[in-house]
């Protein structure tokens, strides 16, 4: 798979796919990250990407010619072009799984009060915020989103069985982690994972992930599928 940037600070971007278990994807040949620039396609001797909004207001838009020519650069007849706008709708984890099976992710990242949006017309086959909170550009909600989709690229992450218990995979939070040493600042690790009781330990983590749920996502609990085992573990005390 590859995920390529279209973005005015490229060296920025591609900082936040370059490290850690990102950079070993890469190495694996797994996954490539690539990033073009759009002020690499302006016109002028001063490279101009923004203009003035039509009807007036504040700030500068970037400029659909140049934007353009930056995606016609980039884009192929597989390709999979996304926008990040303020105004888009929620990115989820289902986004994520969906478009870690595309072959090449186009992530368009804008800057200044947005982009003409006569390139969003031409272009866009989805258009995503990252959540209901203002950033400066799309820079970092390319890069989450990235981030996100990438983990899911088979073989990326280690051990696959690490996908199942991932927030989201089915509904629910995670449950809490713990390790070595056994008390810390007073605080003990609970019994059972200590208890070599596999059983034991999954119904444990089992309920910790609906305790969680319900008490600090109730939107989340609401559409969980529930199991007579779920039924069970949250009436005990
Ligand atoms: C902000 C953004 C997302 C997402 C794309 C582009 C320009 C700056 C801006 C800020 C307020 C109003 C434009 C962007 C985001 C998010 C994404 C752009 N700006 N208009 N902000 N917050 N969650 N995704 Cl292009």
């Amino acid at each position: 798979m590859k995920i390529d940037f279209v973005t005015l600070f490229p060296e920025t971007v591609l900082a936040w796919t370059d490290f850690s278990i990102l950079r070993r994807a890469q190495d694996a040949g797994l996954i490539q990250f690539g990033a073009v620039n759009p002020r690499d396609f302006a016109k002028d001797a001063h490279r101009t990407v923004d203009d003035s909004p039509y009807g007036g207001g504040p700030g500068m838009v970037m400029k659909p010619d140049v934007l353009g020519e930056a995606l016609d650069s980039v884009h192929t007849e597989d390709s999979f072009i996304a926008f990040t706008d303020p105004s888009g709708e929620l990115f989820s984890q289902r986004h994520a799984r969906e478009w870690s099976k595309k072959s090449h992710l186009v992530l368009v990242c804008g800057h200044y009060e947005g982009i003409d949006q006569r390139v969003a017309d031409e272009y866009a086959d989805a258009i995503v915020s990252i959540g209901d909170f203002v950033l400066t550009g799309g820079e970092l909600a390319a890069a989450v989103i990235a981030d996100a989709v990438a983990r899911l690229v088979p073989g990326v992450l280690g051990s696959p069985e690490s996908l199942d218990e991932d927030a989201f995979a089915d509904g629910l939070l995670s449950y809490p982690q713990y390790t070595r040493p056994p008390e810390w600042k007073g605080r003990r690790v609970p019994e059972v994972l200590q208890s070599g009781d596999h059983e034991a330990i999954r119904r444990w983590r089992r309920k910790q992930r609906l305790l969680a749920t319900r008490a600090r996502r109730p939107d989340l609990f609401a559409k969980a599928p529930l199991t007579d085992e779920d039924i069970d573990l949250l009436r005990e005390r």
